[in-house]
């Protein structure tokens, strides 16, 4: 721009302009007389004043003009620094720093008080179009770095269909669990319900209330582990079926498994720590009869329809009278061999009728309620169906073993 005066027409006669400014981008802004004549500046230091024949007339900028300029300058300034923006965080810090709460466009709307209300909406439509304009840079942006980047994952990420595939090595159930649940199915099958119940038990519940007194011979052969002088771990899981007992609601037919402990030094047949499964029936009625019935059905099932049973008087605290049963050896089928030591019979499980004194103190009258019980050692199910000879194997977790079964 010249420094020297240049003259233009103006609709109010002659301006003479201290620079070589557009008459189109000035608006008057007021009159002055010839007195005050002085020579009036804008905010930013430029001359405004025209001089008049009779009087000034004070020419402002045209505000709406001034806007644009300055939303120009946003504008290229935003799309300098877009064009700039190597990484989408850095485009992130371009809408920030321009469209944001505290951006500059933000900025410029805020100033619109400086704005004469009249030109106010044209100033406004002005602001939308730059952030409209600077958004749509933006996008693009945006979308060519999200493509190159995606181009970029997909080459890195080429999957090679002519490798053989990886092998997808799946776990399967351990032994003890299969015979389990294998003793579970003949049971629910034939009505029963499985109980579990707590592993830490009260004296009463594993001894006492079974006629195991404190100075029966029965709790020396079942020494457990003390968590006090009342509480122990359990030595079989019969307190299961005295808690269902005294909840008083008959008939019962049930099957308590679960882990139980004994003071024993572990050997191929011992362990401080092995898994018994437990059955009670109680109703009117029961007699040895249903314990037979039921016990060589389900020898059939768990080892085969050709399964003969064989019950030998036995002694426990808690029935009377009590048995143990044999299974003819589903190896040879009862002649005699390697399995069976040459006996043609396997002892598999006891049992006998529940003492009259047990189900007296589970408050249920033996006059007019009869049942039958039975354990079987669940390890001792898992080691002959799978013909294992050395019960450590099934806690010792070694994968060339379990993964057999
Ligand atoms: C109540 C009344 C009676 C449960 C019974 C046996 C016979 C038995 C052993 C099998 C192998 C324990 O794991 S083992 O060493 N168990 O011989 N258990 S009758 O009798 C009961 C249970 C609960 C109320």
């Amino acid at each position: 721009m010249s420094d020297a005066l240049s003259i233009s027409e103006c609709p109010y006669g002659i301006c003479i302009w201290k620079f070589g400014w557009y008459r189109g981008l000035f608006v008057p802004c007021r009159v002055i007389s010839v007195r005050d004549f002085l020579m009036h500046t804008d905010e930013q230091g430029r001359t405004l004043s025209c001089l008049m024949t009779h009087e000034f007339i004070i020419y402002r900028k045209d505000m709406v003009v001034t806007m644009k300029e300055k939303l120009e300058k946003i504008k290229a300034e935003a799309i300098r620094q877009i064009n700039m923006s190597d990484a989408l965080d850095k485009l992130n810090d371009v809408r920030v720093n321009f469209l944001g709460k505290k951006g500059e466009l933000t900025a410029v709307l805020k100033s619109m008080k400086e704005v004469a209300p009249e030109d106010r909406p044209k100033v406004g439509q002005l602001v939308n179009e730059a952030r409209e304009e600077i958004e749509r840079v933006l996008e693009e942006a945006k979308a060519g770095m999200e493509k190159k980047l995606r181009e970029a994952k997909m080459k890195a990420e080429v999957i090679d269909v002519t490798l053989p595939a990886q092998k997808n090595s799946v776990g399967h159930r351990h032994p003890n669990t299969i015979a389990l649940e294998e003793v579970e199915r003949i049971f629910i099958g034939m009505g029963y319900e499985v109980v579990e119940g707590p592993e830490i038990e009260k004296d009463y519940y594993n001894f006492e209330a079974l006629n195991i007194p404190a100075d029966h011979p029965a709790k020396d052969e079942q020494d457990t582990f003390y968590i006090n002088g009342d509480i122990l771990l359990r030595t079989q899981t019969s307190g299961v079926q005295v808690h269902e007992m005294e909840k008083g609601r008959l008939p019962i037919r049930m099957i308590a498994p679960g882990r139980v402990f004994r003071a024993d030094e572990v050997d191929a047949t011992h362990s401080p720590s092995f898994h018994q499964i437990e059955g009670l029936v109680i109703d009117k009625n029961i007699t040895f009869a249903d314990l037979k019935g039921t016990l060589a059905e389900f020898a059939k099932e768990l080892f085969g329809e050709g399964t003969k049973v064989k019950f030998r008087p036995h002694h426990f605290p808690f029935t009377e009278p009590s048995a143990e049963m044999d299974v003819s050896c589903f190896k040879c089928g009862g002649s005699g061999c390697r399995f069976c030591k040459g006996e043609g019979w396997i002892e598999i499980l006891g049992c006998g009728m529940v003492h009259p004194k047990v189900l007296k103190m589970c408050h249920i009258d033996p006059e007019e309620y009869t049942g039958f019980a039975f354990g079987v050692g669940l390890e001792r199910i898992a080691l002959l169906k799978y013909e294992i000879d050395d019960m450590r194997l099934l806690y010792e977790n070694d994968i060339r073993f379990l993964k057999q079964f």
